[in-house]
């Protein structure tokens, strides 16, 4: 039987927690032959850690072989000791009244504390994905709060948007989405995030010219996928938790154990590449294996897109301007 991997997941008793936490305890995420100890932090309030303490006793409930402890806690030291893996799904929620900015300023001091508890006690190697939202700038803060831990260990979730534009372009193509390769979504978790099925293929053929019509791309494709996340609160009454839980087992899946050469997208700190400032924490193709991704490169960025790209960088370089005086 291989060592359990200690997964740390925040927000841990939310809906994403709920769609979650069952996914990775049952060997979704990290494999069949994979125990896991699940290391759960939820905020101090009564109702947070009964809720917590209630969806413990569901795990149990479940006898999943492969889960191998659990802790709960409200403590981030204690959530985050040794883990290898870090899910940062709590963050403060836009309230009434509430601005953008506060909104910011709210997430910077959480993701802040939350960042130097995991250089504080976390694995050395730590893998940690943001889903928090304002997912980016949330994962900027906790990298930028954790000097001892490698920068290219923090990343954000765009993977629910790729998720989503791949299957609007099954729907467009009448193609099965399994089919559909080397599809990209650039920078943002936000509206202003540009998904670019430019170079897609599906069995070999170019998606682009399958589809011919360059309005809809513009004028329905890329507003959809930008604010498929409303769309679902509007029909829901609640925000997306399933198919966002999914998209968090997709993307640290495949960091781990490897995208067997296909693009995914990855919200990572930018090296520099296609322009994007280092350290903009931007949605880039990524091909990964054996715990690392690298960003794909050489692509032709033709003028449209570079006007998408920069539009998104401008938003994340304004989210960063916000947090700047908290990490002084
Ligand atoms: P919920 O409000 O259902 O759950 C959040 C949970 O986090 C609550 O139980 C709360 O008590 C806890 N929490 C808040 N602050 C915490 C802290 N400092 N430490 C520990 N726990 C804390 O929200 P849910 O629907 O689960 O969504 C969670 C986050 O994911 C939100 O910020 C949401 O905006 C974001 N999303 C991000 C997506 C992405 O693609 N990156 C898509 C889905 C989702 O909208």
């Amino acid at each position: 039987m291989k060592a359990p991997i200690r997964v740390a997941v925040t927000g841990a008793a939310g809906q994403i927690g709920y769609s979650l936490l069952f996914r990775i305890a049952s060997g979704e995420m990290l494999g069949k032959d994979q125990p896991v100890i699940l290391q759960m932090l939820e905020l101090p309030m009564e109702k947070a850690q009964a809720a917590l303490k209630g969806v413990m006793m569901e795990l149990e409930d479940c006898a999943f072989p492969l889960l191998a402890g659990m802790v709960g806690t409200d403590d981030p030291m204690v959530a985050f000791k040794d883990a290898d893996v870090a899910l940062l799904v709590g963050a403060r929620p836009r309230g009434p009244g509430m601005e953008r900015k506060d909104l910011l300023l709210e997430n910077a001091k959480i993701f802040t504390v939350q960042g130097k508890a995991l250089n504080a006690v976390a694995s050395r190697d730590v893998k940690v994905l943001v889903v928090g939202n304002p997912a980016n700038t949330n994962a900027y803060i906790a990298m930028k709060s954790a000097p001892d831990l490698n920068p290219k260990n923090f990343t954000a979730m765009l993977r629910l948007d790729h998720n989503r534009a791949l299957s609007q372009l099954a729907g467009k193509t009448g193609k099965p989405v399994g089919d559909i390769r080397r599809l990209i979504v650039w920078g943002n978790h936000s509206p202003t995030m540009y998904p670019d099925y430019r170079f897609a293929t599906i069995d070999g053929a170019s998606v682009k010219d399958a589809i011919a019509d360059e309005a809809w791309n513009k004028d329905v494709f890329i507003p959809k996928v930008g604010k498929r996340g409303a769309a679902i609160i509007e029909a829901r009454g609640l925000s997306s938790a399933a198919s966002a839980a999914n998209a968090a087992i997709d993307h640290i899946r495949d960091w781990l154990l490897g995208s067997n050469g296909e693009w995914v997208t990855m919200g990572v700190p930018s090296d520099g590449s296609y322009g994007i400032p280092e350290g903009v924490m931007y949605g880039f193709p990524v091909v990964t294996r054996d715990g690392r991704y690298d960003i794909v490169q050489g692509l032709d960025i033709d003028a449209f897109s570079r006007e998408r790209m920069d539009f998104t960088l401008a938003e994340l370089e304004e989210e960063r301007a916000g947090v700047a005086d908290l990490l002084q």
